[in-house]
């Protein structure tokens, strides 16, 4: 089928339905019966543009006087026909609708992307409401939400991946919820009421919402249910003022999508694996001109693979040709100024940057102009190699593309890269002093987490363990707003295997020193590698604070497998005038 043709005429045709439906954001079921099916799937063939997620905008809204930017809408989780390749996936996929998003309009296998704005004017932060359902199972049918129990993939609840919010919440599904990930929400119980409200000097920045029920996790998200969080403020305004904005500012939700029995959805091409799709779309082309400067959103929502991102000068076919080995002449210059949605001081410049699921990754790229004078030429992301030291498998991985960048030729003068360190700064007061960072660190309290694969000794599958305990079993962590501590992270000496994992902690990010490059910047997930770090010798380290919240959450490998087999750990923090576990009350506890 030709793809262009395709697209063309479904622009005639689809448009003129959904407007014509009307009230489609008030009644889900619109949609799916009046749009005719022959045309649901055509933005989602190979190398169809790339498109934004679904997208909702904050509005300014005043209740009782208070004027707060805010997200008022519906989400659900639901089985819904999606398509890959121009074609209904043959299963139906655990996937997020929201109406007014428009979730279900070109049938991405993507959540929506939220967009709130950091506004200093306004008293307050910004606030994600939420009336969250869950639809995935059937009515009135008695489900198992316990973790071991088969039925639990149907079973949900919401994370803010990155949100600096109170991990506040009841066991009530009708009480407004925070970022409470111990919530369990069966199929077709109550619409729960989830309120995220952001600090107002929470930083800009790039974040992202998955389903994080322990044992649903990882088949959630690998079914799609993951969207984008985005947080706009002054370092937009001054990218916008340089033309970096609007399609020169892309979100790229990177998935890597399967059925339940593990199949992947992108398939191959020409004895190519198609691994990692974008905004739901595998192997998207995006058009650009030669000497523009975009910002890409890149957020790894996938659940076990390492993407080692690069921008290569190679187009399709010889990369095909080459089967992996590739030898490009040029790696595009990925300018990378934030990490896990934190900007840093200044750019990194890098040919190639790690992405591990949970991670994200602010990069500025700038197209070079087509050689030869040509009016147009191509240019491939793609994930490429990985040493196994660097791979989740602990295993060397082969490369893969991701999405065609077609250049076009510019008649104008090319833009200007920003001036890195006037642009760009870390935001947060940082624990340590980067200068003195090794001695810093050594005078704080230190906390220990360690990651093991251990054989199980009545067989099986490996024990998925933190501190030699499968979760719920784990330790706890009990910790005090306000203080600031030193964290010791290493993967078990008594690993059965090479595979790495990446930690990941709620609510709170936390520093990290680069010691080759001496710097520091803020993370809230980070590999810790099965082969460099295995061991307490070789441990990693990282500083961190609570801060604004107390309450309750949890850290977690984010390897989402491991996740739901066990490697997490509860997490506390008293209030600062208590001093004990038991002391914690969520109504003593200001929070
Ligand atoms: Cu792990």
């Amino acid at each position: 089928v030709n793809g262009s043709s395709l697209h063309f005429f479904a622009r005639f045709v689809v448009i003129p339905v959904y407007l014509l439906s009307g009230c489609w954001s008030k009644n889900e079921h619109v949609l799916s019966v009046d749009k005719p099916k022959e045309f649901k799937c055509v933005e989602t063939v190979l190398r169809a543009e790339l498109r934004d997620p679904p997208t909702l905008v904050a509005q300014d809204k005043t209740i009782k006087g208070k004027t707060i930017n805010m997200i008022d809408t519906q989400l659900s989780a639901k089985l819904t026909e999606k398509c890959i390749r121009g074609v209904p996936v043959k299963a139906k996929l655990m996937s997020y609708i929201d109406m007014k998003a428009g979730t279900d309009i070109d049938m991405r296998p993507v959540g929506p992307a939220y967009i709130l704005y950091m506004k200093p004017k306004l008293k307050n932060g910004p606030r994600l409401k939420i009336k969250f359902t869950n639809r995935l199972g059937k009515e009135n049918v008695q489900y198992n939400c316990d973790h071991h129990s088969q039925d639990v993939k149907l079973c949900t609840n919401l994370h803010t991946h990155g949100f600096h919010v109170s991990p506040r919440g009841s066991d009530n599904l009708e009480q407004v919820q925070s970022d409470n990930v111990f919530l369990t929400i069966p199929p077709y119980s109550k619409t729960v009421p989830y309120q995220f409200d952001l600090p107002k000097n929470h930083a800009p920045g790039t974040h992202w919402l998955h389903a994080h029920l322990h044992g649903s996790t990882a088949p959630q998200v690998k079914n799609g249910m993951a969207g984008a969080l985005i947080l706009k403020g002054a370092l937009d305004k001054k990218l916008e003022k340089m033309g970096i904005s609007g399609n020169k500012d892309k979100i790229m939700i990177l998935q890597q999508l399967s059925l339940e029995d593990g199949e992947p959805l992108c398939g191959e091409v020409n004895g190519i694996n198609i691994v990692t799709s974008i905004n739901g779309q595998c192997l998207p082309k995006i058009t650009v001109t030669a000497g523009d400067v975009h910002r890409w959103r890149f957020i790894h929502a996938g659940v076990s693979a390492t993407v080692n991102l690069a921008v290569i000068d190679l187009d399709e076919d010889k990369y095909v040709a080459k089967n992996f080995k590739v030898n490009p002449i040029l790696k595009v210059d990925l300018h990378e100024f934030a990490r896990d949605g934190i900007t840093m001081n200044g750019t990194q410049v890098q040919k190639n940057i790690e992405l591990q699921p949970g991670y994200r990754s602010d990069v500025l790229l700038q197209f070079p102009e087509c050689k030869n004078n040509k009016d147009s030429c191509q240019l491939l992301l793609i994930d490429d190699q990985s040493d196994p030291a660097r791979s989740l498998h602990g295993k060397a991985e082969k490369g893969n593309p991701i999405a065609i960048i077609s250049i076009l030729k510019k008649s104008a003068a090319p833009m200007k890269l920003p001036d890195p360190e006037k642009t760009f700064k870390n935001p947060y007061k940082f624990v340590c002093n980067p200068n003195q960072f090794k001695r810093c660190s050594e005078n704080l309290a230190v906390e220990k987490v360690w990651f093991a694969n251990i054989n199980n000794p009545s067989g099986g599958p490996t024990l998925k363990t933190v501190n030699g305990k499968v979760y719920p079993a784990t330790d706890e962590k009990i910790l005090k707003l306000g203080h600031s501590n030193t964290w010791k992270l290493w993967v078990g000496a008594d690993q059965a295997s090479s595979a790495s994992h990446p930690f990941h902690i709620h609510v709170n990010p936390f520093q990290v020193f680069d010691k080759k490059n001496k710097f520091s910047y803020w993370k809230d997930t980070l590999l810790v590698s099965g082969t460099d770090n295995k061991g307490e010798n070789n441990a990693l380290t990282v500083v961190t604070r609570y801060d604004n919240f107390a309450g309750k959450f949890v850290l977690h490998c984010h390897n989402l497998n491991h996740e739901d087999e066990g490697m997490m750990m509860n997490v506390k923090i008293l209030c600062r005038q208590y001093s004990t576990n038991a002391q914690l009350q969520s109504d003593e506890c200001r929070y």
